[in-house]
């Protein structure tokens, strides 16, 4: 795991094809990740031209780079364990691109096991076909009979792909506790609501001001790794919130696979708040939405959305409510809020109550055993009573969620058919 030293410098690279329109944000967004990995950034070099095989850029450009003298060149491009092999070689540099530098920010931000798990999974993946690469490369020059040659790697791709399998059997352990701790809080009539979203967006500041928690918010990417989940009432509704890890453009697939375990608490959420920077440059919001829609449907998220349109108050009403229009098709049931000043937290609240499953009533009958007694004592935790009449038996109305009520119908009631008589 790479620790992350003060003190680090680097120098931006990135090759533009020269059939596209230039990108601003593209060079900008690498900068705030280099910064947030620890670097200063000495200099952003830029080049439109076709891909160069060797170096990925031209070898000019990397010759300028390495006039800063910089700890290390990041490229916006992803390189190819053949390209970081040759600038390793004929430049005797230290380089790395976007997903190494997503993942040393990832690795310093790795608190619990879990996170440390999964930031080790995502680097071996990244790491072996490069191991691969240099194995098939010591292959090709190896001498007839010669045994010996590429035999390091060998083992070294086997050790690999051995502690992969070991990682992955950890985590979905991880996995299968997450579910269970899901199904438990649903039973006890929590909905499950999770934050989604590009990073920065503002997820972390959101869950603050709707529940009043302590998480760190920074002007800065990937700040939150590990989930964080707290309580909160929407409409006599007790909601669970969790927020975690945000979104990026292109992130590489094994990436979203090793943060599987994390991700569930967003794809197995009733409900998802997909939070975006309404501030940002329309063309950037609608770029970080789109973005952020494609790593929902790759987590397999099925669940109704509600769009936070976030820091508002860095618009002008009108301005706001014209770009809430221009991303419409991106924007599943839109509220423009603004979380660090308060701004329509209400109408947010509101929606997310229209928006999550409608409560059904139930009628149940009971004996006056201790056990229904107990049960019934738990429900007033877990559901909304509506009323309780004693009789020769004991005949509750409630509203709830299912699986709060499933347990009570199993267990004590005299349920009959059409007992649940209200929807
Ligand atoms: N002006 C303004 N800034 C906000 C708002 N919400 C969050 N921020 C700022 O945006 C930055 C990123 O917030 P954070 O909650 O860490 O984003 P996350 O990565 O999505 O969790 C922080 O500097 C926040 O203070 C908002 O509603 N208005
Ligand atoms: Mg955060």
């Amino acid at each position: 795991m790479i620790a992350i030293h003060d003190g680090k410098t680097a120098v931006l690279l990135m090759r533009e094809s020269p059939g596209r329109s230039p990108d601003q944000y593209k060079m900008k967004e690498l900068k705030g990740l280099a910064k947030a990995a620890g670097y200063s950034v000495l200099a952003e070099i830029k080049q439109r031209r076709g891909r160069d095989h060797r170096f990925q850029i031209g070898r000019g450009k990397i010759e300028e780079a390495l006039s800063y003298c910089p700890d290390k060149l990041i490229f916006y491009n992803p390189l190819s364990p053949n390209q970081v092999f040759n600038i390793r070689n004929e430049f005797s540099a230290r380089v790395i691109d976007r997903f190494n530098l997503i993942l040393e920010i990832f690795a310093s931000r790795a608190s619990t096991r879990e996170a440390k798990l999964q930031v080790e999974l995502a680097r071996l993946s990244y790491d072996a076909p490069h191991v691969r690469n240099a194995l098939s490369m010591k292959k090709k020059g190896e001498q007839p009979g010669f045994r010996g040659a590429g035999a390091y790697e060998q083992s070294m791709y086997h050790d690999i792909r051995g502690r992969m399998a070991k990682i992955r059997t950890a985590l979905q352990e991880v996995e299968t506790m997450g579910e269970e701790r899901r199904s438990r809080r649903r039973e006890l009539g929590f909905d499950l609501v999770a934050l989604a979203g590009y990073t920065n967006a503002g997820k972390s500041t959101l869950l603050n001001a709707l529940t009043g928690a302590g998480v760190v918010a920074r002007d800065q990417p990937f700040t939150t790794l590990s989930p964080t989940t707290r309580a909160l009432e929407i409409e006599g509704r007790r909601v669970l919130l969790t927020d975690t890890v945000g979104f990026i453009d292109d992130l590489p697939h094994f990436l979203i696979r090793a943060f599987r375990s994390t991700l569930s608490e967003i794809s197995q959420a009733d409900l998802v708040l997909l939070v975006a920077d309404v501030s940002d440059p329309p063309e950037l919001m609608r770029r970080k939405l789109v973005a952020s829609h494609k790593a929902l449907w790759d987590c397999g998220v099925t669940a109704p959305l509600v769009t936070v349109l976030n820091k508002a108050d860095r618009l002008r009403r009108g301005e706001a409510k014209e770009r809430q229009e221009l991303i419409r098709d991106l924007a599943p049931h839109p509220v423009l809020a603004s979380a660090s000043g308060g701004q329509g937290l209400l109408e947010l609240a509101e929606s997310i109550g229209q928006r999550l499953r409608p409560r059904r009533e139930y009628q149940i009958r009971l004996p006056y055993s201790s056990k229904a007694m107990s049960e019934l004592s738990r429900l007033y935790e877990t559901a909304e009573l509506l009323d309780v009449r004693y009789g020769e038996e004991l005949v509750v109305r409630l509203r709830g969620r299912e699986e709060a009520v499933a347990r009570l119908k199993d267990g004590v009631a005299a349920c009959d058919e059409g007992d649940t008589i209200f929807d």
